[in-house]
């Protein structure tokens, strides 16, 4: 292949690239959590009372009668049986039905930060490192609470890092997309070892008044530290042997929340302004996207498909991920094959893939292969190929 058409179909670390590895991961799990039935009871509660409202209006065919969601329903069509919350008190009150979340003082961390510094010291022990020995932070999540000061130069001056931090946003792939952004710096010398984190706060951005996706997302926070192979303090790291996005336009998964409509004088429908999609047409066009992103990505690394011991997948859905799994193994996968966080956190967005890399790596030895993938809106999609050390 010719040389820069394979820099762009992958980014590997062979020949004369540095070896790039993660050596260190974190996870800040909310201590709060919400189960799918109390989710159902505040939903219902919530459309009973819209009913008898427009009780007049219903009856004259003006408006919808809203249909009840059930629990049934939930946990057939997502997997999600509970997710964990910043706040369960607003989110639960059928008269509130968001989180709670009080602005903060400049003066304080903000709620990203904090979650941040917890899954990033995590990371960092992992590691053997202490924070001076990180040169480069990307916060890298769906949402971030404000525009600037970047949250990422918040979180690096917490820490007490030296150097230089950004964020960047693309939906629930921005983990990967930031972990190619970290690799690519290492490998080019601009930084020799950077901290991805993705403090993810779903439940900020999603409408807990619609049926058909108020059970979808929860909240998490991950962190991985990425750095040069030969000077890892850790020997029993996952090298990152190659990396490879893609990206494709679609309009079935949307925010339209941004600073140019915040006061829409025009109002024109404020639910777009939180998360929406077409779910059916996301899981019919993303499925076949990423099982081919993963195949290639294997075949471009000659590892066939059953070289590899565990899908890492993003977690949005249980039925998408067992098709994927089955896409790319021509089987089956068992649990441990392609395991399952979603039943606990629900969709964390980018955190997702990560959560499930954090929570079941600990069983592979040297020379065993895995895959991180992640896809969401944009569509965005990313995979990383790793090998334990
Ligand atoms: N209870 C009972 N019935 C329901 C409910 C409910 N809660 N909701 C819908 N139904 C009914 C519908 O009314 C419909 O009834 P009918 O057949 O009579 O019309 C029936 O159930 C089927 O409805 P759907 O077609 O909507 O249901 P699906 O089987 O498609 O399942 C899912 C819905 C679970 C949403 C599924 O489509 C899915 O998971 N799709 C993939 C979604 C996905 O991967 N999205 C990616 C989003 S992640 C991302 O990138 C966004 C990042 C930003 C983060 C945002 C944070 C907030």
């Amino acid at each position: 292949m010719h040389s820069e058409s394979a820099r762009r179909e992958d980014h590997h670390g062979k020949g004369n690239m540095k070896q790039v590895v993660i050596s260190g991961t974190g996870l800040y799990t909310p201590d709060k959590s919400i189960s799918t039935e109390e989710l159902v009871g505040v939903y219902n509660q919530y459309a009973n009372a819209f009913n008898d409202r427009n009780a007049q209006q219903i009856q004259e065919g003006t408006v919808l009668a809203l249909e009840e969601s059930t629990v049934e329903f939930v946990e057939k069509a997502s997997g999600i049986k509970a997710r964990y919350v910043l706040d369960r008190e607003g989110i639960l009150d059928p008269n509130v039905m968001h989180p709670l979340l009080p602005e903060r003082a400049n003066e304080e961390d903000s709620i990203q930060c904090e979650l941040s510094i917890v899954a990033a010291t995590e990371a960092l022990e992992q590691a053997n490192r202490a924070a001076s020995d990180v040169d480069a932070v990307i916060v890298a999540c769906s949402n971030m609470q404000r525009p600037y000061p970047a949250m990422a130069v918040e979180v690096q001056h917490a820490l007490g890092i030296e150097g230089f931090a950004y964020d960047m946003n693309v939906a629930c792939s921005s983990a990967t997309f930031g972990l190619q952004a970290a690799a690519d710096s290492i490998r080019s010398g601009s930084a020799r070892c950077v901290m991805v984190v993705n403090p993810e706060i779903c439940s900020g951005h999603l409408e807990f008044r619609d049926r058909d996706c108020h059970f979808i997302f929860g909240d998490a926070c991950t962190a991985l530290i990425v750095e040069a192979k030969e000077s890892c303090q850790r020997d029993n790291g996952f090298e990152i042997l190659g990396t490879k996005l893609s990206t494709h336009y679609s309009n079935n998964i949307r925010n339209n929340f941004g600073f140019l409509n915040r006061c829409d004088p025009t109002g024109i429908d404020k639910r777009d302004k939180l998360f929406t999609q077409n779910g059916r047409k996301v899981f019919k066009e993303v499925v076949p996207l990423v099982s081919r992103l993963i195949t290639e990505h294997l075949a471009t690394h000659s590892i066939p498909a059953d070289r590899v011991k565990r899908l890492w997948l993003h977690q949005a859905n249980l039925s998408m991920n067992q098709l994927i799994s089955r896409k790319v193994l021509g089987r089956e996968a068992s649990k441990e094959e392609a395991p399952v966080i979603l039943d606990r956190y629900a969709n964390t967005s980018s955190a997702g893939s990560i959560i499930a890399f954090h929570l079941h790596n600990e069983d592979f030895r040297e020379g065993e292969v895995g895959v991180i993938c992640s896809f969401g809106a944009g569509y965005s999609a990313g995979s990383l190929i790793l090998q334990k050390l």
